[in-house]
């Protein structure tokens, strides 16, 4: 120490010593920590399959806490900007990106994050394949898995829907693994007048007088990744722009366009881009305000069909919300379970806290419920478009079965991972909701899970669209009375008798608001709406924990169905007649807690989470 230090600190109490320093939580391989990831793929794939796939997912897990995370926080850093004029004043509308969200497009089409699904190198289970990829891309890739979504949607409308040239030449380029062939499409639905009610659009369609290619005009105020090469365009058929003439109002007068944004030049084709949305989240992804001003389109599937030909993209983008959702979920999790064994408070590592751990159980086992969720709608999608039937199901089982389950998990995971990923920022203090941190990305890009693709409510409703065909409460029931059917033919197992009997007695419940609503009680059917789908949400997931419990045979993952059930269908109740009580979750459920929390290493018993080198891989973790 230097005299001049020596005598300041004899004068003030600067002595230069060293302050205490909070280690940052960090990451391993986000594959290969994910244990419950793991097992739910061993549940669902064959063993071959995941044989096949693991070493893929092994080293895209890796990247996805190095060069990804790098890049996804260089276009968080740098947000798109628009320049509408040049020096000269001449108008240009140029979104202009960082390049590091150029290059997660390169990755994301190399990687293989839409062409995985359309390849089918594995049927039925490509899709859960594909879809665990961009799970682990969705939180480091500045949710770039936003574009990749809606070019996911554009290749199955075309795959359903498109003409000889659209399914030659373009549907190509939406799932090539060739970065330099690669196009991404938006979907353009919203304009003023209505983001959930489209009944109202404004923009035209005009046949250009060769009954093939349309002109386009209106005014888009949603256009998420308008730097795409291309988009699913929805539009009002007219003869005339002045007179109207030939317009059918509502939904039933619209119809889907497919276009290309840009001219051979790179020039906007009759575009203007008015502005960058200012977004509360998903800051690097460009959305912008813009108009069409007689841009030429193709009309996709038939005239008048615009809503459920465009439905066959929202069903994808909709399974890519479940995607983001438990994606947040599980990146909140690894987060807070890492610091818990870095921070020290009241004399003890969080880790030894049992409230701690009892609130990042909490977080833990809605995001085992969302996985689970994942798994089997990405299954049902992927039979249902291999045309892979398993044994007593039919096309029609899959297919209404799958049309349910999507607005279903939509809905819920998306509530599921905002709550969970504001917990996440509580669990990490002030720090936490720091945005250098990095936390807060994660909340605000997940709020919008439960607006775009249609609100809670709009879902909701749309779950009550679903139970029009009557078959499909009968096959949502079947299937998961099927799961309740395998748990009771497990012997003396007093937790599967009770969590299937709060299943049925929730099922029950169900079928009377069914009853209700069909007697003709249609404000009571608005009015529950969101209560409902929830309940439908939990008692499926129920089924699915259950399922998976049965196949593990593990105690914990039994226990995990029982909680789920007592604290989403019982909803915590403490009189005489619900099947648990609260002293019995206190004395159980405090062991569990741990166990769920830590995530303890079968092997050794140890904590996942202590090291800073990845105890499977031997490299180092990454800071988050
Ligand atoms: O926000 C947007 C882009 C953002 C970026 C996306 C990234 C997400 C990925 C996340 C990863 C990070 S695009 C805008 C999104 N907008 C919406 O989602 C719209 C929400 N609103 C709805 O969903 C409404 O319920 C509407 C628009 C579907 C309501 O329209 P209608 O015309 O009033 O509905 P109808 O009359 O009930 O239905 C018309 C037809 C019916 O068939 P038919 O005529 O045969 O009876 C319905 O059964 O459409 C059919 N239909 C469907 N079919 C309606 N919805 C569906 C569906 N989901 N699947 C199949």
């Amino acid at each position: 120490m230097s005299q001049h230090t020596t005598e300041t600190y004899k004068q003030t109490g600067y002595s230069g010593r060293e302050y205490f320093q909070q280690q940052s939580p960090l990451l391993g391989n986000q594959f290969l920590e994910d244990t419950q990831l793991l097992r739910g793929l061993k549940r669902v794939l064959p063993t071959q399959v995941l044989s096949d796939i693991q070493s893929d997912l092994t080293q895209f897990g890796e990247r996805v806490i190095t060069d990804i995370l790098e890049l996804g926080r260089a276009s968080e850093n740098n947000p798109p900007k628009l320049i509408q004029y040049d020096a000269w004043g001449k108008r240009i509308d140029k979104i202009i990106v960082d390049e590091s969200w150029n290059k997660l497009k390169d990755i994301g089409c190399s990687e293989g994050l839409v062409s995985i699904g359309y390849e089918r190198k594995f049927r039925e289970y490509s899709r859960i394949y594909q879809y665990i990829k961009i799970y682990l891309f969705a939180c480091s890739s500045a949710v770039f898995d936003c574009p990749m979504s809606m070019t996911d949607g554009a290749a199955r409308l075309i795959e359903l829907h498109g003409d000889k040239q659209m399914k030659e030449v373009d549907y190509k380029h939406f799932i090539s693994r060739d970065p330099k062939q690669f196009w991404t499409s938006g979907q353009w639905m919203t304009e003023k007048p209505g983001g959930s009610d489209v009944s109202n659009s404004e923009t035209i369609a005009i046949d250009s007088g060769n009954g093939k290619t349309f002109n386009l005009s209106g005014y888009k105020y949603f256009t998420s990744a308008t730097t795409s090469e291309a988009s699913m365009v929805l539009a009002r058929d007219v003869e005339d722009a002045t007179t109207m003439k030939g317009a059918i109002s509502g939904s039933r007068g619209l119809s889907v366009y497919f276009i290309k944004l840009r001219k051979p030049n790179g020039e906007l084709d009759r575009i203007k881009v008015h502005k960058l949305k200012n977004k509360f989240g998903t800051k690097a992804v460009p959305t912008a305000e813009l108009e069409l001003m007689g841009t030429p389109g193709i009309r996709v599937g038939p005239k008048g069909r615009g809503v459920p030909v465009i439905s066959s993209i929202l069903n994808i983008t909709r399974i890519h919300n479940v995607i983001h959702s438990v994606a947040t979920m599980r990146r909140c999790v690894a987060i807070v379970r890492d610091f818990a064994h870095r921070r020290s408070v009241f004399g003890k590592l969080l880790k030894d806290n049992l409230l701690y751990l009892s609130t990042l159980a909490e977080m833990e086992l809605e995001y085992r419920a969302g996985l689970h969720l994942l798994l089997d709608v990405s299954l049902l999608l992927g039979k249902s478009e291999c045309g892979v039937v398993s044994k007593g199901e039919d096309q029609k089982q899959v297919d209404l079965l799958l049309r349910i389950v999507t607005p279903l998990s939509k809905l819920y995971t998306a509530k599921q991972s905002i709550s969970v990923s504001s917990e996440a920022i509580e669990a990490l203090g002030g720090t936490g909701y720091m945005e250098d941190s990095d936390i807060p990305r994660l909340f605000r890009d997940t709020q919008v899970t439960s607006i775009w693709e249609g609100t809670t409510n709009v879902l909701s409703m749309d779950v009550w669209r679903t139970l029009k065909q009557p078959l499909t409460i009968k096959y949502y029931f079947q299937s998961i009375e099927n799961r309740l059917l395998q748990a009771s033919g497990v012997q003396n197992n007093d937790t599967f008798r009770k969590v299937i009997s709060i299943i049925r007695e929730s099922m029950k419940l169900i079928q009377s608001v069914i009853d209700k609503v069909m007697s003709g009680d249609m404000e009571y059917a608005e009015s529950n709406a969101r209560r409902f789908a929830y309940l439908m949400s939990q008692t499926y997931m129920a089924s699915l924990l259950l399922e998976h419990a049965v196949w593990s045979k593990d105690e914990l993952d039994a226990q995990v169905a029982e909680r789920w059930c007592f604290v989403k269908l019982e909803n915590g109740k403490t009189n005489k007649n619900s099947a648990i009580s609260f002293t019995d979750v206190d004395e159980k459920w405090r062991e569990t807690d741990i166990k769920l929390a830590l995530d303890l290493n079968e092997l050794t018993g140890e904590p996942r989470g202590t090291y800073d080198v990845n105890p499977i891989t031997g490299i180092l973790r990454s800071r988050y």
